[in-house]
């Protein structure tokens, strides 16, 4: 496993690579680079000063700062060409250790970077080497070193600054270990079994199975796929479905190479649906993170007006008006709050909830609201429907019933940063109509999820959902503007048309009110093609529209129609996935920025479809797509922090920066990489990815935001798909019918197995609130909407009668019934 230092300095790496033909030729860019003449023209911020001492440049570095650029040490007037590549070179020392910024950037705001770098420097003086392209030409560029953002005061030293130009561009040579490529977590018992070699035999090849002990326990021969687009490589698939003994440490060997090792099982997913949803406990904005909860990962609460913070309790919306916006979950590795993607994140936890009630318990992700008889997940689910419904205009202002779009600071924060330090100003951004939306679809869908539970807060959601509602109606065409991009993400979308249609779906399956069917009869995308070949995500929500007029019930007239559609959506995914040499249901020719949470969505189509239709193709696709996120692709890695013997632990965070400093620490296991972006957005990316194959797009390096961020929107999909992956569909031997008499229930449990059911419990959940009132037949207790039904034993072919009489004239049927634990037929 590589140490995070190993990739922390894989810049310094590639420094030490040897210098080929023509590199470091041309002029010295650089004024008095080995301060023999002092330390003129060099400059500093003015909380430290420059001194010589023994021949180098050194400065102590106060403590208690919170920004990199709090410290800087630089020089101006560095003249660039375009076009010319550059070799930069110095060498620094720090003691204690530190991570320090090197920059060779525009003297003035935007502050474009030329060269962005991350030193690890120690208190020995090191040598470092990064090379880079300019990009324009200016008489005037500016070599930066960033000092701040220490508690502790430290001392910096720097001797031998140079700057050349005609120097030969890096190269990155990823680490991709063995040519065979594996799922690094394991394969499911009765699942599908596929792996990848990378060769250039075209001929197949001999593959075989071993287990722990070194026992060939398998073999066959591969089936040559040619020239895979996504990656640029001629591959073999090997498909040992045929295998299906519980194990671990299992390799497989082809030309010559040997994968990584794997299991096989089925309890392979069972951490991985807690993992994923654990992450956003340690995202939460408003609240102290407990050590004890989360041990390595405490610290105190982010944003409650507490110095340096400035917000988020009283946070201005222009001089119109201030809200009370704290809480929510930090959309990603920024300190930013944005409506959109906050709303498909707690949307797909509520998702995956209402999908299998039985999956999530009240104290299985430890979190301070274990304990209080809710689900955790509706628990953590809650925490940020509570900042969406803050974000809402109050009545009696312009726009009232629209959510603003996002709050955040006023400009862009440096790396690390915790929460707690963040000294910017906070700003409420204008209301917009996809921000709207996603507040009607997410409380509507609240409002029926949490009604057990809470009857007050599922009114209150009830009520700002159809406010919301209201609100877009009137407001149609609201957008985010793209260009409002300094201190958080834009978040923009020019097209709110499948936002609409998400929310009326919601509504309606909430309430059941004529007019959102109509809307969504009406609406385009109630029969168009919804299923890109590029997946949704937060600015493609017609998909959930889809998704949850198909799996959750409704009383839709052409219900049939929709449930079908989303079968027709797998089936396309389902070809992809069976073109693919890598077994990836995502077929689009460039990779889009966080392409991860794409290819999860389009597996989340095809889990849908499994639900729906019980139809094991489906089951088999979301099982072998899972394979590419941990292991089975171009990089040999897994996106999933702690998942696999190689994994992405650097993801862009500032305060999981444990690249930049030692003292933090790594993303949470079970953290999503956004994964390959073919269009490297970032300059990291942009220096060692240039020219790169989709698939080898990424960087495991915490200033490639564009490839390697986390967000709160894509640990969603993954939490949802390994709840999926983890469920081992158990069904019991029996049925069940419910009939209503007004206030009263009646039960019929029916054996179809072929032996007697003893000591049973039946399980089910009122989904209004309602409480069992007296018992007959069966001896029922309650908890929340829990009711366990204990009474006589049962025969093979016969039935039991009992029932209840309720607290209500009148209720909704119960839902889910659990026999001993498994579903009923
Ligand atoms: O996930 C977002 C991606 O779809 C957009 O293309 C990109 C550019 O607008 O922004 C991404 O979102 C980032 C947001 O703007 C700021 N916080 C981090 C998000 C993930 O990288």
């Amino acid at each position: 496993m590589r140490h995070w230092a190993a990739a922390l300095s894989l810049l310094t790496a590639i420094a030490l690579a040897p210098a080929t033909a023509h590199a470091d030729e041309g002029p010295e860019q650089i004024v008095n680079g080995t301060f023999e003449t002092g330390t003129a023209p060099w400059w500093s911020t003015a909380n430290t000063s420059l001194a010589v001492s023994e021949g180098r440049l050194c400065a102590d570095i106060p403590g208690g700062t919170a920004n990199p650029w709090d410290v800087i040490i630089g020089l101006d007037g560095v003249p660039l060409v375009a076009g010319e590549t550059y070799a930069y070179r110095y060498s620094a020392s720090a003691g204690p250790a530190r991570v320090a910024r090197a920059l060779i950037q525009l003297p003035v705001d935007p502050w474009t970077q030329y060269l962005s770098a991350s030193p690890e420097l120690g208190p020995e003086p090191g040598a470092h080497h990064h090379t880079f392209t300019a990009p324009v030409s200016l008489p005037n560029a500016q070599v930066a070193f960033q000092l701040g953002g220490s508690a502790d005061p430290w001392r910096f030293c720097l001797d031998d600054v140079s700057l050349k130009g005609g120097a030969d561009p890096d190269v990155h040579e990823p680490d991709t270990g063995p040519r065979v490529r594996v799922n690094m977590v394991g394969y499911l018992t009765k699942g599908p079994k596929n792996a990848t070699v990378v060769t250039d035999l075209t001929t197949p090849l001999a593959w075989q199975l071993r287990n722990a002990e070194g026992d060939t326990v398998a073999e066959g021969s591969s089936r040559p796929r040619g020239l895979d687009a996504s990656s640029g490589q001629n591959v073999h698939s090997i498909d040992f479905g045929s295998y299906a003994r519980p194990g671990q440490g299992y390799t497989l060997t082809a030309d010559g190479e040997t994968s990584r090792p794997f299991d096989i099982g089925d309890d392979l997913y069972d951490e991985l649906r807690v993992d994923a949803l654990k992450f956003y406990y340690t995202q939460r904005s408003g609240i102290e993170i407990r050590d004890d909860l989360r041990p390595g990962y405490g610290r105190p609460a982010g944003h409650l007006d507490v110095a340096p913070n400035k917000g988020d309790t009283q946070v201005p919306y222009g001089d119109a008006y201030t809200l009370d916006v704290r809480g929510g979950w930090y959309d990603a590795g920024d300190h930013g709050k944005y409506v959109v993607n906050g709303g498909i994140s707690v949307h797909q936890l509520m998702s995956a909830y209402e999908r299998d009630k039985t999956a999530f318990s009240d104290g299985q992700l430890t979190i301070p609201e274990s304990g209080n008889g809710v689900p955790d997940i509706l628990d953590e689910a809650r925490w940020e429907l509570e900042f969406l419904l803050s974000m809402q205009v109050p009545d009696g202002r312009h726009q009232a019933g629209m959510a603003h779009h996002k709050i955040h600071d006023v400009a862009w924060t440096g790396l690390p940063l915790l929460p707690h330090l963040d000294p910017q100003q906070r700003t409420l951004h204008p209301p917009s109509t996809a921000a709207t939306l996603n507040l009607a679809a997410t409380a509507a869908q609240a409002a029926r999820i949490f009604a057990p539970y809470d009857a007050a807060f599922a009114a209150r959601a009830m009520t700002a959902a159809r406010k919301a509602w209201a609100a877009a109606m009137a407001n149609p065409a609201v957008l985010a503007d793209p260009a409002d991009n300094v201190g958080g993400g834009p978040y923009d979308d020019k097209d709110v048309s499948d936002e609409f249609y998400w929310a009326a779906a919601e509504l309606f399956i909430t309430t059941g009110d004529k007019p959102f069917a109509d809307f969504v009869m009406a609406s385009p995308h109630h029969r168009g093609d919804v299923w890109l070949e590029r997946g949704f995500d937060w600015g493609h929500t017609a998909q959930l529209g889809r998704l949850q007029l198909a799996a959750v019930p409704n009383a839709l007239p052409d219900r049939a129609r929709v449930r079908a559609s989303v079968l027709q959506g797998a089936d396309s995914y389902l070809a992809t996935l069976r073109s693919h040499p890598y077994g990836v249901p995502y077929g689009p020719p460039d990779y889009d920025w966080g392409s991860n949470n794409l290819i999860l969505n389009n597996m989340v189509v095809m889990a849908v479809a499994h639900d729906l239709s019980g139809k094991e193709k489906y089951r088999a696709g979301v099982r072998e797509g899972m394979d590419y996120v941990l292991g089975r692709n171009a990089l040999n890695q897994s996106y999933v922090t702690g998942y696999g013997e190689v994994a992405a632990k650097n993801q862009h965070s500032r305060w999981y920066a444990r690249q930049l400093d030692a003292s933090l620490p790594n993303p949470p296991r079970g953290t999503l990489s956004g994964g390959p972006n073919s269009a490297i957005q970032d300059p990291v990316a942009q220096r060692l990815l240039k020219g790169c194959a989709p698939q080898f797009c990424y960087i495991d390096d915490i200033e490639s935001w564009s490839t390697n961020e986390l967000t709160i929107n894509w640990n969603s999909p993954l939490a949802w798909i390994a709840s999926f992956l983890a469920d081992r569909g158990k069904r019991a031997s029996c049925t069940v019918s419910y009939a209503a008499h007004g206030p009263a229930g009646q039960i019929r449990l029916t054996n179809t197995g072929k032996k007697p059911i003893e000591d049973w419990s039946l399980r089910w959940w009122f989904p209004d609130g309602r409480r069992v009132a007296r018992d007959w037949g069966a001896e029922l207790s309650q908890s929340g909407p829990v009711v366990t039904a204990r009474g006589p034993a049962v025969r093979p072919g016969r039935s039991v009668v009992f029932g209840f009489l309720s607290d209500r004239a009148k209720g909704a049927s119960p839902e889910v019934f659990l026999l001993d634990g498994a579903r009923c037929a």
